[in-house]
């Protein structure tokens, strides 16, 4: 079996002694037997989110750029449109639009990932090479953590990789009391000041969930801290954490390993038991090595979510090209079992988005990557108009079923806003309660996406505006409920309250419609809500785009404009 240069250089840059028996990672997994090819007729496959020809897709993994190429790999299943079997299929692209896929770059072919080769992260070493940490499966079913790397690092592609033969590098045992079948999901790795490495590897202690902390001098040898980087009692299993600084008063992003008076923190962690991504800002004390959230910020279901729709299992990465922080999401699906085995494929990544730390330091902001615009063909531009209680109008010259769209309302009579009962305090069960075709004062106003001709479906994205105890409150809701007559589909409808002075502020909302996603983001990325919509009537041609205020009083759209959206190339 050949040597890889890389691992020699690796091998003696960090360990300085001899060379080591090496083993390829596409050797043994000999069972990759493809699954029938899905039905020609597909009104739901998206034209711009990334989604490959078929099957089951979840996890983003260790998303980077190398050699000026981005790389997408993702939990795939290589059988079928359900969960299983799955590898890291692997593609790369120039601009985070257009895809090539190429073989997968991981699966199991060691003891130590035999059953299974799940989710992980890349870290890129100081001089340059990217290394891969994964969860494996091994023959006991145990999760234990192993490491990847290129097999010719002048490949930009990185078309092959290469496990450690030292694998496991981290594995749950008698005397770290780690819970066998709840340790996964290796973060990026970053540097601290005393030269040694750290991450941390999703946990759970009964219901405490845990990102259990590593740190090696070596990259190969990792010793477990006594204590977690954090924890939180009630949260259950944490799975695919990320942490990472973020620069203050900038939309730039920084390298995992920067420090220093001008970041704070974020530690976003995927739950297990509700599906959903939250997050905390806050501070990193690297001599105690422990996370601390900010005062105010919520551990758990209701504290702060990179997404309040589907949206699950993300990650981000430092792209050094444009110094930004890249966050990838997997948007799980809405449809049925039944109907993903018959459409022949299941989920899809969310677009990239760009993430920064608020202006107020207490949350996030996220907004499309820019490269998506380039998509875009002719604008409907409208101009600025009244837009009155009861009314709506339907945008017309975009292909509604695929489409991006931007629209700004202005808000004068915000003295006649409906009061906001203190016992609301959940959006999503006001949203729910108060869907878009329950009329208020000040809303709902907003979006009709992929509606039907005869609005027997549409997804309804709109705002509320409320009269809070010292200031006014923003609702933003995704309504699903009408977005099918196929009632196989969940259908939950979403909701947040959106951080925005709407006395001082315009009120924004930009949806990128693309057949079965309505991926939202309001107040300028401040909430971002995707839903997953199967429409029966509102297909390709057949969706309709509208603008509707169902409140009784008048809203001002202080700008629309609307964009057809081409068709970018991914597979
Ligand atoms: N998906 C992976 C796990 C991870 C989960 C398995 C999250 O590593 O915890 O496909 O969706």
């Amino acid at each position: 079996m050949a040597i890889s240069p890389a691992w020699l250089v690796f091998c003696f840059l960090f360990l300085g002694h001899g060379v080591v028996e090496l083993e390829a990672s596409h050797q043994v997994y000999r069972d990759l037997k493809l699954s029938s090819s899905p039905p020609e007729h597909q009104p739901y496959r998206t034209s711009f989110h990334f989604q490959p020809p078929k099957n089951w897709i979840n996890d983003p993994n260790g998303p980077m750029i190398y050699r000026g190429l981005y790389h997408l790999l993702y939990q795939y299943n290589t059988k079928g449109a359900t969960w299983g079997n799955i590898v890291w299929a692997h593609s790369t692209s120039t601009d985070l639009v257009n895809w090539t896929p190429h073989e997968p770059a991981i699966y199991p072919s060691q003891t130590s990932d035999i059953n299974g080769c799940w989710s992980g992260s890349t870290t890129i070493l100081p001089w340059g090479t990217p290394v891969i940490l994964y969860t494996g499966i091994d023959p006991q079913n145990r999760q234990v953590q192993n490491m990847a790397m290129p097999k010719n690092l002048s490949d930009p592609y990185l078309r092959e990789w290469v496990k450690s033969p030292k694998n496991p590098l981290m594995a749950p045992t008698a005397a770290n009391q780690i819970n066998v079948s709840s340790f996964r999901d290796p973060t990026t790795a970053w540097l601290g000041p005393d030269g040694s490495w750290r991450l941390i590897v999703g946990s759970k202690r009964y219901s405490r969930g845990l990102a259990i902390l590593y740190r090696s001098k070596d990259f190969f040898h990792w010793v477990k801290s006594q204590h977690p980087l954090h924890s939180a009692e009630g949260t259950g299993m944490w799975e695919c954490p990320d942490f990472f600084p973020v620069l203050i008063n900038s939309k730039l992003g920084v390298d995992t390993s920067t420090m220093g008076p001008d970041v704070k923190y974020v530690l976003k962690l995927s739950l297990d038991d509700t599906k959903h991504d939250y997050y905390t800002v806050g501070t990193y004390n690297i001599d105690k090595d422990i996370y601390i959230p900010d005062k105010g910020q919520v551990d758990g279901d209701s504290g702060l979510r990179y997404d309040y729709g589907k949206f699950y299992a993300s990650k981000t990465f430092f792209d050094s090209a444009k110094n930004r922080r890249i966050l990838w999401g997997w948007i799980n699906e809405s449809s049925s079992v039944n109907d993903d085995i018959k459409k022949g494929w299941a989920g899809i990544q969310a677009i990239p988005r760009a993430l920064w730390l608020d202006i107020s330091q207490k949350q996030l902001v996220q907004w499309p990557i820019r490269e998506i615009e380039k998509l875009r063909g002719n604008e409907v531009r409208l101009p600025k108009q009244v837009l009155k209680g009861g009314f709506s109008f339907e945008v017309s010259g975009v292909t509604a079923s695929q489409a991006d769209v931007e629209v700004s309302f202005g808000i004068s009579e915000l003295a006649k806003a409906e009061v906001l009962d203190p016992s609301w305090k959940n959006p999503q069960a006001l949203c729910s309660k108060k869907g878009a075709l329950v009329d208020g004062s000040l809303g709902p106003f907003g979006v009709l996406a992929l509606a039907s001709k005869g609005m027997q479906e549409y997804t309804a994205v709109f705002f509320r505006i409320f009269k809070g105890h010292d200031k006014y409150v923003v609702l933003m809701c995704s309504d699903q409920s009408r977005s099918s007559l196929n009632n196989n589909n969940d259908k939950t409808t979403y909701g947040a309250f959106l951080n925005v002075d709407p006395v001082r502020e315009k009120l924004s909302l930009r949806c990128l419609i693309d057949h079965s996603i309505v991926e939202s983001f309001g107040g300028e990325g401040k909430v971002c809500i995707s839903a997953r919509v199967y429409p029966t009537l509102a297909i390709d041609d057949k969706a309709h785009l509208h603008v509707f205020n169902n409140g009784t009083q008048n809203v001002q759209i202080t700008a629309l404009s609307a964009w057809s959206m081409k068709k970018a190339r991914i597979y």
